[in-house]
């Protein structure tokens, strides 16, 4: 990797990675595209910046083309509540931006990655430390985008050499950039809640257990499977990550450890249960940890400490 491409680079995980590998690799090589405009000031402003809609596939091959770009980060998509109230606007996004990234690293010869999620996962999915691989008929609009995809990148590799790599994300949780339109956005909202009015109201329900991670542990493990000898990636689109399996009680009980008087209720959303319900419980990270090393460094708790104290920073 040296110059890379990110779309979707103001989303939840676009925003950090551009951060990260810009320190890593000097500004002026990773080009941030998003289909709107950065906030006045913001940091993503620090280097290159340009509007894409990735349905726009001339803009999309321009682009890559005069950046000299040799590798492809393919972040933009609708999330699983958003893609779930627009299903077909979110096949055309989700499906078409995703054709043209790879129609653009296969012409260019770009190395290639495009996140997975747990949404691959569906009802008939084995709920409990989910394999590697196993049965994927999800249920949702974002799980079908999601196996289609995970499908559609291996077949640009074994078809065209294209170096797809990817790994199935559960809910990620960060301070720097909030989530939006996912069903996993609980466990963000919860902390911000916490710290500013002391009690959150979950609309996911107590007992459902979903697969959680670090925003840093996610960035890091994008970076590590990247820079993976590619010979020893069997899985290569779509690995299982995880650093936690909780439910909402599980995160109440790491926060009052630290904020005795946070108070947690519950105002169930059906839509997002619904999709929530059809999710594992918990994934095996096995073939992660064996082929490319992944080792995410924060748990449950040491996650809640930093995510209350940087906050509290923030709001400061
Ligand atoms: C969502 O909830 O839609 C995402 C995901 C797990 O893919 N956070």
């Amino acid at each position: 990797m040296q110059k890379i491409i990110i779309t979707g680079a103001l989303g939840q995980i676009g925003t950090e990675l551009v951060l990260n590998l810009r320190k890593k690799y000097g500004n002026e090589n990773v080009l941030a595209t998003d289909i709107r405009e950065p906030e006045q000031g913001s940091e993503i402003l620090d280097g290159p910046f340009e509007i894409l809609d990735v349905t726009d596939k001339d803009k999309l091959f321009e682009l890559v083309k005069d950046f000299k770009a040799d590798t492809m980060m393919h972040m933009a998509a609708l999330l699983s509540a958003t893609a779930e109230k627009n299903p077909l606007f979110a096949w055309e996004l989700n499906m078409g931006g995703l054709v043209n990234a790879l129609e653009a690293a296969r012409e260019y010869q770009m190395q290639f990655f495009t996140p997975s999620s747990i949404g691959a996962f569906g009802p008939t999915t084995p709920k409990d430390m989910t394999p590697q691989e196993t049965i994927q008929r999800p249920t949702s609009m974002y799980g079908v985008n999601k196996v289609a995809g995970e499908l559609l990148c291996d077949y640009y590799h074994t078809k065209f050499g294209v170096d797809t790599r990817s790994m199935r994300f559960p809910g990620l949780i960060s301070y720097i950039k909030e989530p939006g339109g996912g069903t996993t956005d609980y466990a963000v909202e919860i902390y911000f809640k916490a710290i500013r009015e002391g009690k959150y109201n979950s609309y996911i329900a107590k007992d459902t257990y979903m697969d959680m991670m670090f925003m840093d542990d996610a960035i890091k493990s994008i970076i590590q499977l990247m820079e993976a000898d590619g010979s020893k990636l069997i899985h290569r689109n779509a690995y299982n990550v995880s650093a936690m399996s909780v439910d909402p009680e599980t995160i109440k009980e790491s926060i009052q450890k630290l904020m005795p008087e946070f108070e947690l209720g519950y105002d169930v959303d059906p839509e997002r249960q619904a999709i929530a319900d059809s999710w594992p419980n918990s994934i095996d990270t096995t073939c992660a940890k064996e082929e490319w090393g992944f080792s995410p460094q924060y748990n449950l708790d040491s996650m809640t400490e930093l995510m209350l104290n940087a906050i509290k920073e923030k709001d400061k």
